[in-house]
């Protein structure tokens, strides 16, 4: 892999590391989001400096620990003070409160407070300001996520000349959506500040590019094979996909550790060995949790003879409590595991188990192992994550992946999974039921396709093609293993139809 000649400087809303109040002293904690352990991998190959938000407290007292924080790692911290208001106008706000329901097709979600606007500006020209007197020409800068996306716009005006690269970890969407948004010439100015613009999946960029065409007809596009160049007010911008991923070793070996192992093996025995179903998520509207609950009942009222056999284990991370809309899903989805639980547990079996908090490392991974179905109803997902370190941890190879079709790991997925359509609550109980009955070689012969794919099209590899993106001169790269991930050609299994036909179904 070519080095860069330079620092990595790395540019997200949060640090890995936060900040807090505790008895009156601020103290180090590991910051929530799993960014970090993502780009672990490229720290080893490069040293350089990691900018973002630290949590709240003075910048003066941040200093001190953070240099504590950077001891025994190739990277140090910089952190950019953001005051209270500026959080919650900024971050639960703009990014939020707009951004992230438009971004996720949910339109009606968006509170377009004008008030969040601006404070979104002022706290990217913070970043951008921060960043600037941070670098020097050979530097990169690799910019994070929605928060950041007027940034590549205002390191150019600070007189800022490092080439800096940007990836969005959500999904980008059509333009009859993002033309909803009222500063949507300034979003897409803003990105097209970078010099290099990644996107999970070739929906996202091929929605990008549409969106530019329609707001903004200065700009001009070339397409090449795997890649677009967009030239904009004297810049040139590559837009190109880089499907996001896991750390696919770490995950399958610590799976397949004696303590995983035993773990998986007395959950197992704890389910009276029944067929498990497995879903894990952050508590958000975008992952299609209540749909998945809905589609287990409809599951339990057609395969009566499913009752006792089968379980379904819901595990949800917290998420965002202090957003209203939040708060609001939480309730949902208590009301409906209590209401099905209700309507049919019976002596020795309880079909939801429902667990609410975090897990740990080995915790999830002694359920991934344990699972015979991952279940995936993201309504809209970036990548999803969960999906691939189900596969990762199935290290017996029995398990089945049921994923949305509107999660963008469906694209890398899509031959060895089930793909549903998450708003077919029918057709995902049918999904459900034909993994519980799915013969044990078909079983084995998908998953050992999906582990190969999620194997190949590691993070690490994820995290070189954008690098290799981003340093060739010009603009112009090869295809890289990353890019090429969302388009795998050949395969034993078709897609499967999300609906069943009537007559496949049991009234
Ligand atoms: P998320 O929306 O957070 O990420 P996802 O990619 O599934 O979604 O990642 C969730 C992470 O949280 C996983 O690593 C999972 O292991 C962990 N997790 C979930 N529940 C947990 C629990 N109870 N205990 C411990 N850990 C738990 C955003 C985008 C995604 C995109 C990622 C990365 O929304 O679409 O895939 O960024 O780009």
């Amino acid at each position: 892999m070519k080095l860069l000649e330079g620092r990595l400087i790395n540019v997200s809303n949060r640090l890995p590391v936060e900040i807090k109040n505790r008895g009156g002293k601020p103290r180090l904690t590991a910051s929530a989001g799993g960014l970090a352990s993502a780009l672990d991998s490229i720290w080893r190959h490069h040293h350089g400096l990691w900018i973002g938000w630290a949590g709240p407290v003075e910048a003066e007292a941040a200093i001190p620990l953070l240099q504590k924080a950077a001891r025994g790692r190739p990277y140090g911290f910089r952190a950019v003070p953001l005051s209270s208001q500026e959080i919650s106008k900024f971050y639960a706000g703009f990014a939020n409160e707009i951004i992230w329901p438009l971004f996720h097709d949910m339109p009606s979600r968006c509170n377009f407070d004008p008030e969040y606007w601006e404070v979104y500006q002022r706290v990217n020209r913070k970043f951008a300001q921060a960043t600037a007197d941070s670098v020097n020409g050979k530097d990169f800068i690799w910019a994070h996520d929605y928060h950041l996306m007027l940034m590549g716009h205002y390191l150019r005006e600070t007189g800022c000349t490092t080439r800096a690269g940007f990836f969005l970890h959500i999904p980008f969407p059509a333009p009859d959506m993002f033309e909803k948004l009222p500063w949507r010439k300034n979003i897409l100015r803003g990105l097209l500040g970078y010099h290099l613009l990644g996107f999970q999946t070739d929906r996202d960029r091929f929605n990008f590019l549409s969106c530019v065409e329609r707001i903004l007809p200065a700009a001009s596009s070339e397409r090449e094979q795997s890649h677009n160049i967009v030239a904009y007010e004297n810049h040139r911008t590559t837009v190109a996909t880089f499907p996001i991923s896991i750390a696919f070793d770490e995950f399958a070996g610590h799976a397949a550790s004696h303590d995983v192992e035993a773990a998986a093996n007395q959950l197992r025995r704890e389910l009276s060995n029944n067929f498990m179903v497995l879903g894990v998520d952050r508590m958000d509207y975008t992952k299609g949790i209540p749909e998945r609950l809905k589609a287990f009942r409809i599951l339990l009222h057609r395969y009566p003879e499913l009752r006792h056999r089968v379980t379904f284990v819901l595990v949800v991370v917290p998420s965002r409590e202090d957003i209203k809309e939040y708060k609001a899903l939480r309730r949902e989805v208590e009301l409906l595991v209590s209401q099905i639980n209700g309507e049919f547990t019976d002596a020795g079996w309880v079909p939801i188990h429902y667990i609410h908090r975090n897990l740990s490392r080995k915790q999830l991974l002694s359920y991934y192992r344990a699972a015979d179905i991952g279940l995936i109803t993201s309504l809209k997902d970036g990548m999803n994550l969960v999906a691939k370190e189900f596969c990762a941890a199935q290290i017996d190879e029995q398990g089945v992946v049921i994923i949305s079709e509107f999660a963008g790991a469906a694209a890398e997925l899509r031959h060895g999974a089930l793909v549903v359509n998450p708003n077919d609550l029918a057709g995902v109980a049918e999904a459900i039921h034909r993994a519980c009955v799915m013969p044990v070689e078909e079983k084995r012969a998908r998953m050992k396709l999906l582990r190969d794919v999620v194997r190949t099209y590691n993070v690490q590899g994820w995290a070189e093609s954008f690098l290799e993106a981003a340093l060739s001169p010009d603009g112009h790269f090869r295809r890289s293993s990353g890019a090429a991930a969302a388009s795998i050609e050949g395969s034993d299994f078709p897609l499967v139809a999300s609906s069943a036909t009537e007559d496949q179904r049991i009234a």
